[in-house]
């Protein structure tokens, strides 16, 4: 899988820096995932239970999705730049829980089971509830939306992302007023997810916002990409996408969001605040210790691009940080 992307100079230099991964082990990763990888390897050709990486399209959709996917592009969100191919974004991912390198989730999150799923939200809210991945999909109202997507290692990328505007979610339950920030939870599996084995990093993976960020009408949780349901690899069943600011806080397979009224650590800022702050906006003008900021890599293409303050989406956000 690994030759989709071919290593060019600046993933060398971007491996000479340390990824967002320095705090992780890789090592202990890979022999807790021997036995594993040889499951996947024999899945990939055809010998294992066959289910296949549902990363491309025709695979396994039940009916709601069937019903969903694709769904109607909102023409309000227009890229500047070609969409990244799906099969690079979807073989050079972060999602630790299922290793550090960035060929290892398209293998081994396939070991995740999306369904049944439940999303818990709670906490500050008068009506808290426990809401079925599928239900969820029938009630809310899901669009399209072309983002980019920066991660503060210096890649981007352009996907479609299919999902709902998260105040949708809010609106059900109804944030008391007392309610600052609101804290989201990725699943704890440590046995499917084997980076979690790793007991002393902050598992389960958090992040938040603050209320007015989540209530920002370009706060998006993406339950699809590329006209399909989200493959495991970017987060399936369900994961935030907030495109101005840096890629870690757009957490993925969301099992729990909480409202409360304090700013909560998150899985980044335990393990290195000063690195990744919790506000993390992209901001060309704040260099990062380990990755200038001031310009970008696209995925796939390699085409460099000067860095935009917010990503980009200054028009819907700046306002909030006035
Ligand atoms: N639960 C969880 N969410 C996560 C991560 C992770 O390791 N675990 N990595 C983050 C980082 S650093 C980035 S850049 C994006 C990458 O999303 P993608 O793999 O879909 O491109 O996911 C974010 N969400
Ligand atoms: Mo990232």
């Amino acid at each position: 899988m690994a030759n989709y992307i071919k290593k060019k100079d600046w993933q060398i230099s971007e491996n000479l820096a340390t990824p967002e991964s320095a705090y992780l082990r890789r090592r202990e990763f890979i022999q807790g995932t021997a036995l594993t990888s040889l499951v996947t390897v024999g899945a990939l050709y055809g010998c294992g239970p066959s289910t296949p990486p549902n990363s491309l399209p025709g695979v396994e959709w039940n009916d709601t999705e069937k019903s969903i996917y694709p769904a109607k592009r909102n023409s309000e969100f227009e890229l500047d730049r070609p969409m990244t191919d799906e099969k690079i974004a979807g073989t050079y991912n972060n999602f630790y829980e299922f290793g550090t390198d960035k060929a290892d989730p398209v293998n081994y999150a396939q070991k995740l089971n999306t369904r049944p799923w439940k999303v818990e939200v709670g906490g500050l809210v008068n009506k808290p509830k426990t809401i079925d991945i599928d239900d969820l999909l029938k009630t809310m109202p899901i669009e399209e939306r072309l983002y980019r997507l920066r991660c503060v290692e210096a890649w981007a990328m352009a996907v479609p992302w299919t999902g709902f505007a998260f105040k949708e979610l809010l609106k059900l339950v109804e944030p008391k007023s007392s309610a600052t920030h609101v804290k989201m939870e990725t699943f704890y599996q440590p046995f499917t997810a084997q980076g979690q084995l790793a007991f002393w990093e902050p598992w389960a993976y958090t992040e938040a916002l603050t209320i007015e960020e989540a209530m920002n009408e370009i706060t998006f949780l993406a339950t699809g990409i590329y006209g399909h349901p989200l493959s495991n690899q970017h987060g399936a069943p369900i994961r935030l996408a907030v495109p101005w600011k840096y890629g870690f806080k757009s957490i993925k397979s969301i099992v729990k969001i909480e409202l409360v009224d304090y700013k909560p650590m998150t899985f980044w800022t335990t393990l290195q605040g000063l690195e990744y702050d919790f506000t993390a906006n992209v901001n060309p003008g704040i260099p990062h210790p380990r990755w200038p900021q001031n310009r970008e890599k696209m995925l796939g293409t390699g085409a460099i691009r000067a860095t935009m303050p917010y990503n980009g989406y200054g028009k819907y956000v700046a306002q909030l940080y006035s």
